[in-house]
């Protein structure tokens, strides 16, 4: 049998590299979309060992052009959008870029299969944050979206575009409601790497203090590399349908923060309240985490959590990596980094 060939779109980012490695696992031929002009952009598929198994094409969700000659030519069985502006605090600052690339984008990219490569299957990266602040218990599929925040708002356009493309033109499209999932591999910025680095560098006396924004959202943290899986499978289902990829328990910063002192063996006590609470270190009597205003958004999510019952039901996914194996995994991949640790 000739081997499937898959394009994914934001292979340099972290769920591009874990799905890369899974589909070369897999035995497909990846084709890599990247943006131009970017420098040392391929770090995370070094890390993985892959970069010299996959082909790197130029790729720009704004480009209408390159997607249209790529997709023409490429003869695609499966592409997988991941490519977007997924910072949702920076959504805020650059609504439009936001929108072009996240809404715009995915129209550009289901024109596209549309037009000349009907047979190809797309994925399409949805997010929890569609959600926004519903009144529900846990997060399903036939949950109200509600976004707070032009990143949201941006994702929801794609998503409901998905289903209107699927629906009128019998595309096999699908979208992903992925809640937040980490990894070594997670953007520096993104809270999770942020805590770890920053507790690390504290650790070893390289910084005096971690600033953080509101540590008392509840976040429902799963593993990249877990579900990069689902991804492939929500393809590999006989119907395109939408799917939630979730852990279905949720924790908040402040948790988060906890297990990763205790892992450190930094020994904290918290005071305060509101933008006065810090964690002290009972070693050094130091205080070594503030709260500082500018990492709060004009809008944010209070609580949300999922519920990947369908998943489970109809492509056999579940999450194998729970709350305290991700902080371990992200945290000694880290460590591993400072030689003086
Ligand atoms: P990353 O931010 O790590 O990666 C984003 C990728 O998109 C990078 O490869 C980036 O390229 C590329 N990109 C950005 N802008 C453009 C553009 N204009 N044209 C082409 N490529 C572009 O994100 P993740 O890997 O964490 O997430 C993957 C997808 O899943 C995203 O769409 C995200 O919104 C969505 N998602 C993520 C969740 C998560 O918790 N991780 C949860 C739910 C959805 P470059 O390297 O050049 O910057
Ligand atoms: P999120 O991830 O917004 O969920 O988007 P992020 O890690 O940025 O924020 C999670 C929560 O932590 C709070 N927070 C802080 N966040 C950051 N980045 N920095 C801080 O200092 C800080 N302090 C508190 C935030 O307010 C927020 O509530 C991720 C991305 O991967 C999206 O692309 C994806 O769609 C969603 O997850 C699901």
């Amino acid at each position: 049998m000739s081997k499937k060939k898959a394009l994914i779109t934001g292979i340099t980012g972290q769920d591009g590299a874990y799905l890369a490695k899974f589909l070369i696992k897999k035995n497909y031929i990846v084709v890599g979309g990247e943006r131009e002009n970017r420098n040392n952009n391929r770090w995370r598929l070094e890390a993985l060992n892959i970069k010299n198994k996959v082909k790197f094409v130029s790729f720009e969700l704004m480009n209408e052009n390159i997607i249209n000659n790529e997709i023409k030519t490429g003869k695609y069985d499966e592409i997988y959008n991941l490519a977007a502006q997924s910072y949702v605090d920076k959504s805020f600052n650059n609504p439009i870029y936001t929108s072009d690339v996240n809404s715009l984008g995915v129209m550009r990219l289901l024109e596209a299969i549309r037009e000349f490569s009907s047979n190809t299957k797309l994925y399409q990266a949805s997010s929890s944050e569609m959600f926004g602040n519903v009144n529900s218990i846990q997060h399903n599929e036939e949950t109200n979206f509600n976004p707070v925040s032009p990143y949201a708002v941006s994702k929801l356009y794609a998503h409901k575009m998905v289903e209107v493309y699927r629906n009128a033109y019998n595309l096999f499209c699908c979208s992903g409601i992925l809640f937040n999932h980490t990894s070594p591999l997670r953007g520096n910025e993104f809270v999770t790497k942020k805590i770890i680095i920053d507790l690390i560098k504290i650790k070893l006396k390289i910084i005096p203090c971690l600033f953080l924004g509101n540590i008392h959202v509840k976040r429902d943290w799963g593993y990249s590399a877990d579900y990069v899986e689902a991804m492939w499978k929500i393809l590999q289902h006989k119907e395109p349908e939408d799917f939630v990829i979730s852990t279905g328990v949720a924790h908040t910063v402040k948790d988060f923060i906890n297990k990763v002192a205790i892992y450190l063996e930094l020994d904290i006590k918290w005071k305060g309240k509101g933008l006065n609470e810090v964690a002290i270190c009972n070693h050094t009597n130091e205080e070594i985490i503030k709260i500082n205003k500018e990492f709060f958004r004009p809008n944010d999510i209070d609580t949300t959590f999922g519920n990947s019952f369908k998943a489970k039901k109809l492509l056999k996914w579940k999450p194998k990596t729970d709350f305290e194996s991700l902080i371990k995994i992200m945290c000694d991949a880290e460590i591993k980094k400072f030689n003086d640790f």
